[in-house]
């Protein structure tokens, strides 16, 4: 990992895990100096019951942060919390002890989790030989997730916290161990899983957590359920920093809200990238509940995640796929790893999440389907462009905060997106559905925008546009056919009109005239949409270009002039010449004048 820049935190986070009295406070106490048991209650009890926190600076400058966790089975809520964000495991074994039910509960949690980075520390090495427990550990976590790191296996060190042998073999141990570690995703957006909130005298709340990926500064504003929260500073291993980076051990003052309102398990978020999700689809990780002796899925179980833990209802779907609904919403996304607890039966299993907006199930054999789409989906993000397919369109924000990368071959239109082929699909589909409209409405030049949109099942008017193309057009808020055109016995009697008012463009037909031509008021309303008409009042109909034609005859007109000079300019009756006269000046061609004469503007 790269050298801290000032003014900033940069370190790593490691959690211990194992049996209670093995010896994890012990050692961590022998490599930071400090005291991760915090409560009077834990320390006159000799037992860690809470998480612990602890850091030093090792011999390479690294600074290493240890997350302290109870031993004890009944603190098993507790450990979780302290593992659920960090990316390494210090395992502890005694020397005197061995492997046991605990550690193997421990190492449990680990695995569900897909933790792939630890390091074995065999204590109380003066007591008894460590060599066989180093051996026998090693080959036991060899088959779970932390023998799947980069060497494949996990290295063992013998150590004695009581001589102080062997700690500088830790030491060095875990410098490789943190050499190896994956780079945090810096750019990433800020989920901070809160494992303590309290207050501070003169600064109020503070919270702490573990930051596994993006990065906090003060002055920042971070979501919190429905709210936002300001960052008023950051505390990082005791010290303020400037901005906090993954991976950190954060405190964090917030402005706005009171310790009371906050608890562990709750999360702070880079405002607009997460959705609360309540129901999901996951699949079982490999060793899961569905390929053990007792092969019956519990039917609730609590989910963790961070240092959250939420119950949930289990709907199996088939094979590892798995429907949950959470008493909760979570910040989740795709790809991330969840812990399933069934608490009456202490048993663990991982599960990744596979969607965080997943369909219904209503139809018989829904699940079986859903199942199969998922098993033909790649684990992780890598899925996006079949997700897409799948849900057609989806807005680009929602995609991204269920933890989608957005697929190169996406259509983006406005603030949505589609999938790849669809805008073709539906600008292929939209001319049929013109045509269907036209035939059932001749007198109309088709679909209305919201039609059309009801039509191809899009979800929003504005992505209409994107699938209209030639010889379709949008006019007047309507999907038309560029060639509409009037049903043939209306474009008839219009044209009669239209050569009519060709050789006097002021002589409008009277109410006889257009009933006699068959034009109703749909028929003459058809026209005006047309573009071949045009309504000057109720019953006058005109040709289009009749403004500038009756400008044309007023500037011959000495101006001011009165209603009945222009009359006699455009040679029509009243019923036509007072209608016009105050359609021209409501279109700003003329001008009326306090004495009720007009001159041209
Ligand atoms: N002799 C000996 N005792 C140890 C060693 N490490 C821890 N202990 C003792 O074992 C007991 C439990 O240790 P602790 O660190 O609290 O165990 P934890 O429950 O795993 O955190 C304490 O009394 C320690 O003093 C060691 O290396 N050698
Ligand atoms: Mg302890």
């Amino acid at each position: 990992m790269d050298v801290t820049a000032p003014g900033t935190s940069g370190m790593d986070v490691i959690a211990t895990a194992g049996h209670v009295d093995h010896g994890k406070s012990t050692l961590v106490r022998a490599l930071t100096g400090m005291e991760p048991d915090r409560w009077e209650e834990e320390r006159r009890r000799g037992l860690t019951i809470d998480l612990g926190f602890a850091w030093t600076t090792l011999p390479s400058g690294r600074r290493l942060a240890v997350v302290d966790v109870p031993g004890h089975e009944r603190f098993v809520g507790n450990m979780l919390a302290g593992v659920g964000s960090v990316p390494a495991a210090l395992v502890v074994v005694a020397a005197d002890d061995g492997w046991s039910a605990q550690t193997a509960e421990h190492v449990a949690v680990l695995d569900a989790l897909g933790v792939r980075h630890a390091l074995l520390a065999v204590t109380k090495a003066d007591l008894a030989d460590p060599a066989p427990v180093l051996a026998d550990v090693r080959e036991r976590l060899a088959a779970t997730s932390l023998g799947s790191g980069p060497t494949g296996e996990v290295p063992g060190v013998a150590v004695s916290a009581a001589t102080g042998a062997g700690v500088p073999d830790v030491v060095a141990a875990l410098e490789s161990l943190l050499a190896g570690l994956p780079a945090p995703d810096r750019e990433a957006p800020v989920r901070l899983w809160i494992d303590r909130a309290f207050p501070v005298r003169g600064a109020g709340t503070v919270v702490t957590g573990t930051l596994a990926a993006g990065r906090v500064a003060t002055g920042d504003r971070l979501q919190l359920g429905g709210r936002e929260v300001g960052v008023r500073g950051v505390h990082s291993l005791g010290q303020p920093v400037e901005r906090a980076e993954a991976t950190a051990r954060v405190a964090l003052n917030l402005r706005g809200i009171a310790v009371e309102e906050l608890s562990r398990g709750d999360a702070l978020l880079t405002p607009g990238a997460f959705r609360g999700t309540a129901e999901l689809d996951v699949t079982l990780a490999r060793g899961g509940w569905a390929a053990g002796d007792d092969a019956r899925l519990p039917a609730e179980v609590v989910v963790h995640v961070g240092s959250a833990a939420v119950g949930a209802r289990l709907r199996p779907l088939e094979g590892t796929a798995v429907r949950l609904r959470l008493a909760t919403p979570l910040p989740l996304r795709v790809g991330d790893r969840l812990l399933l607890r069934d608490p009456g039966a202490r048993r663990v299993c991982g599960a990744d999440v596979r969607d965080v907006d997943p369909p219904e199930l209503r139809r018989r054999g829904a699940a079986r389907r859903r199942a199969e789409e998922l098993a033909a989906q790649p684990v992780g993000t890598a899925g996006a462009a079949a997700e897409l397919a799948r849900r057609r369109f989806v807005r680009a924000a929602d995609f991204t905060a269920m933890g989608w990368p957005v697929p190169e071959q996406a259509a983006a239109v406005g603030p949505w997106l589609l999938a790849p082929g669809l805008v073709d699909e539906l600008a292929a589909a939209l001319p049929g559905i013109v045509a269907r409209y036209r035939k059932l409405r001749p007198l109309e030049p088709g679909p209305p925008v919201a039609v059309a949109r009801r039509a191809l099942e899009l979800p929003d008017d504005d992505l209409v546009p994107a699938v209209v193309r030639e010889p379709l057009a949008l006019r007047e808020g309507r999907v038309v056919a560029a060639t509409a055109g009037l049903p043939a016995r209306v474009q008839q009697a219009v044209d009669r009109i239209r050569a009519t008012l060709a050789a006097d463009p002021f002589a409008a037909p009277d109410a006889d005239q257009l009933r006699a031509a068959g034009l109703g008021p749909r028929e003459l309303a058809a026209a005006v949409r047309d573009g071949q008409l045009v309504r000057i009042a109720d019953g006058v109909y005109l040709a289009p270009g009749i403004a500038e034609q009756a400008r044309a005859r007023l500037a011959a007109v000495p101006a001011p002039f009165t209603l009945s000079q222009a009359r006699s300019a455009w040679g029509t009756s009243r019923r036509v010449a007072v209608p016009l006269m105050e359609w021209l000046d409501a279109r700003g061609v003329t001008e009326r004048l306090p004495d009720d004469t007009r001159r041209l503007r």
